[in-house]
């Protein structure tokens, strides 16, 4: 490992969205001084956009945490030092377990965009202690979708865009928020290509909308009905892949049933799209030899979510777009981020369970009464809930009521601060890092980064927290342990066969597995690749599970795969798929998509019935509350001196809006919602249509300048966001829809 090398390109990858882009970075000291894309990276091909280039302003950051913080009774904090922060986080998490049982003990995050392994190693002291209950970002954005994929086929689709001849983005906007690998390469690719075609439904006219064949700008909200109107259209003019239909799906006549039904011209109307429009766009999609979509928060994160999936599904099932190239896949996966499976309850409050996942709105909830099963502590390790989750003042309400709460980040965020303890990690360059956005078909990539610095100092990686946790517990004996470090010093091979050895005469040991990994494995890993121990399991679990597919990409078993993944700096390709494996990785049985799902096809039936608009006349607006833009990446980067452009994260607003409220550009507006209200500066934008407004996400989050002034450019969205608004089956929020209305601020206001 290196630490002061000037001139050397080393290999890492940006960490600002799930693309995970490889980077070269040469650093001064411990300044990332220069930043390019890595040509070597098989995913993203010497591909960043704009934003990986400020990538310092994460690295060396004003808000960087130094040292464990626990709180005063006053609520100051004071530093303690490792040893006494690990003894009396888990004497205070056992504490909860044995008086109230672990299932109160409630875990959230887990990785942001960049860092995945961290988390990798929570699940052994949160087995070690009875923790039952977990949540996540994606609990507020793609649960629904996913209890739709578990029942349509079990598993989880991307779309091929690079080959794709017509590309859907619905509530989506990559050439902003990116996703997909080279996004704006692709895009442009496709703008300028006669042959291809591009289809996006959104209400604003997005730099991806302006590339676009076919726009379909939906009024705010009404994507049901257009995606139940473009799905009509492919029954009602005989348009559906009977073929595709018969050999690989079930369940299609009771569709097509309810889609015959569907009013093409009255719904045209009811989502503001002109009919021959959208007629067109389908007879597009149904015509193309190879069809990719992509639906994201615009749908995810507004009403009828969960319909709204499955909808748009039915628009690549029905025209038999799978398991080709450029159409819809099935991919592999190295570590799964979320479970495949049927739906659970919360404790409270009976909410669903998707993926495993308590849905982010009702974590207040979950906590807030006197029901005895409340949880009562929690982990949060790499987010932001109290700046990410609806009704930010109810969730700071809800940790503040916490017996215990822990936060594990590189900075002192708005979730720290309401913390016992909070607990500094080594950034995601001071470590081994991955991420498990995996989801490429047919070529999947997997990318361990080195680590190109040494910890800050103070700072430690989280499996080394996580493993000093486990060890306070102590659950696991060094009689356990010692056979498989002296197998780990013999090699893999003697340590595979010790690992099996061992975990089949003493089960416990796998309940601690990524524990025991970095115990035995760890130490004998090289370049201070210990963090990375983990990934043996995984590897070894890869190869079972697509054996064929890892040998295709060059990985003769588990050991070798994950000697590549060791020794690869710029990322290995760990599967190599054929077009026919996507019909294997069905989930079902029957290998067959089952596209019958019941409730959905009664809410289809339902959008006939008139539905009252969300707005009202004291909040007239729909507000978009967390845009992606040129200069956001959450609550990654918090010094606001990165932006080049778009400091105050401006309210955008129609001309027409604009001129009926008497505001221009740089104006101050007020913001009210009925959970809250905000200040905000005003950019009139013929992007926007009358009645729609926009505040970006990523804003509004405090920072120390360089004089040790608070400073909080732009709105908290979620200050403006109510938990109550969402969806019936997911219990996702509606920050896409937020009823508002807008103020114009008298100077001196
Ligand atoms: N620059 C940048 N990129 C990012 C991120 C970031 O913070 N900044 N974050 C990453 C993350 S975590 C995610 S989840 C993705 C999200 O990526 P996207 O989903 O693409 O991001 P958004 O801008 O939130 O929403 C997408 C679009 O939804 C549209 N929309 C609003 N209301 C509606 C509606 O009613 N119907 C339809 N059809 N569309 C509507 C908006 O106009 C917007 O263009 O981005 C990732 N990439
Ligand atoms: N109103 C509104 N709310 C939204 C959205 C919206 O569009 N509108 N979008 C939602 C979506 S899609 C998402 S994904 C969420 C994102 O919200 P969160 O889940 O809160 O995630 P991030 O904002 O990405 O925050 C990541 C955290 O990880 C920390 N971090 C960075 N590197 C490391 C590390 O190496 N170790 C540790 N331990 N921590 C690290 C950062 O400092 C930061 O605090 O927000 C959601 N909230
Ligand atoms: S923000 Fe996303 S697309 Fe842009 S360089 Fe970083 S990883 Fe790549
Ligand atoms: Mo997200």
């Amino acid at each position: 490992m290196s630490t002061t090398t000037t001139g050397e390109w080393q290999a890492t990858a940006c960490i600002l969205c799930e693309c995970n882009c490889g980077i070269v970075v040469q650093l001064e000291d411990r300044t990332i001084a220069k930043i390019r894309g890595d040509r070597e990276h098989p995913a993203s091909q010497g591909y960043t956009c704009n934003k990986a280039l400020r990538l310092d302003h994460y690295q060396n950051n004003r808000n960087r945490l130094t040292s464990p913080l626990r709180r005063r009774p006053d609520g100051s904090y004071e530093e303690i030092d490792w040893d006494t922060a690990i003894a009396e986080i888990a004497e205070g998490f056992a504490r909860i377990r044995d008086e109230h049982g672990g299932d109160k003990i409630f875990y959230y995050g887990g990785g942001g965009q960049g860092n995945h392994l961290g988390g990798a190693y929570s699940g052994a002291f949160l087995k070690a202690v009875g923790a039952r209950y977990r949540s996540n970002a994606l609990a507020q954005e793609k649960t629904g979708e996913f209890w739709i994929d578990s029942q349509l086929y079990g598993g989880h689709t991307r779309g091929e865009f690079e080959h794709a001849e017509v590309s859907v983005f619905i509530g989506k906007n990559p050439w902003m928020s990116q996703s997909f690998p080279r996004a704006r390469v692709v895009l442009n690719e496709i703008a300028k290509d006669p042959a291809r075609s591009m289809i996006v439904i959104d209400p604003v006219l997005t730099d991806t909308a302006k590339l676009a064949d076919f726009h379909l700008r939906v009024r705010p909200g009404t994507d049901a009905w257009c995606l139940a109107a473009l799905a009509g259209v492919l029954v009602h003019e005989g348009l559906c892949d009977e073929e595709f239909l018969a050999a690989h799906v079930t369940g299609a006549d009771a569709v097509r049933a309810v889609l015959a039904d569907v009013p093409i011209s009255e719904y045209a109307q009811r989502c503001g799209v002109d009919e021959s429009l959208l007629r067109s766009a389908a007879r597009r999609i149904a015509s193309a030899d190879s069809v990719s979509v992509f639906e994201d928060l615009g749908v995810q994160q507004a009403p009828n979510s969960t319909l709204c999936s499955y909808l748009n599904k039915l628009l690549w099932i029905l025209t038999g777009n799978f398991a080709k190239r450029g159409a819809q896949h099935l991919h592999s996966s190295f570590a799964p981020l979320f479970t495949v499976g049927g739906v659970g309850r919360t404790p409270v409050t009976g909410a669903p369970v998707i993926s495993g996942l308590v849905p982010s709105n009702v974590v207040p909830d979950e906590i807030l009464t006197d029901h005895p099963d409340r949880f009562r502590a929690m982990i949060v390790e790499s987010s932001n809930p109290a700046h990410s989750i609806a009704d930010s003042a109810r969730v700071r309400e809800a940790m503040l009521a916490l017996d215990l709460l822990v936060v594990i980040d590189v900075a002192m965020t708005e979730t720290a601060r309401l913390a016992h303890y909070v607990l500094p990690a080594a950034s995601q360059i001071e470590k081994p890092e991955a991420t498990f956005f995996n989801l490429e078909f047919p070529h999947n990539t997997f990318h361990l980064r080195h680590p190109l610095l040494e910890p800050l100092p103070g700072t430690l990686a989280e499996p080394e927290i996580w493993a000093r946790l486990v060890r306070a517990l102590g659950v696991v004996g060094e009689e356990d342990l010692h056979p498989l470090r002296r197998a780990a010093r013999a090699g893999l091979a003697a340590y595979t066969t010790a690992f099996l050895t061992a975990v089949g005469a003493n089960p416990a040991l796998g309940r601690v597995l990524p524990y025991v990994l970095y115990e035995t494995l760890g130490p004998t890993l090289p370049d201070g690749l210990a963090g990375a121990a983990a990934l043996w399991g995984l590897a070894q679990k890869t190869a079972m599970t697509y054996p064929d597919a890892v040998r295709r990409a060059g990985h003769a078993d588990g050991n070798a795969l994950f000697e590549a993944i060791l020794a690869g700096r710029s990322g290995v390709t760990f599967t190599e798929h054929e077009y026919d494996d996507d019909y294997v990785l069905i989930g079902h049985d029957d290998k067959r998509i089952a596209v019958e799902i019941p409730e959905m096809l009664t809410e289809t039936v339902a959008l006939a019935q008139a539905r009252p608009a969300l707005t009202t006349e004291e909040f007239p607006l729909v507000l978009s509350a967390g845009e992606r833009r040129a200069y956001t990446a959450n609550d990654i980067l918090r010094d606001p001196s990165w932006r080049k452009r778009d400091p105050e994260g401006a309210l955008r607003i129609s001309v027409e809006d604009a001129a009926a409220t008497g505001v221009g550009n740089g104006d101050r507006v007020r913001i009210t919602t009925a959970a809250g209200a905000a200040e905000a500066t005003v950019e009139v934008s013929d992007v926007m249509q009358p009645g729609h407004v926009s505040l970006p996400n990523g804003f509004g989050v405090d920072d120390v300048d360089a004089d040790g002034r608070a400073v909080t450019p732009g709105v908290a969205p979620n200050e403006l966001t109510s938990s109550q608004w969402r969806d019936a089956y997911a219990g996702t929020p509606w920050h896409k829809h937020v009823p508002a209305r807008i103020e114009r601020m008298a100077a001196g206001d």
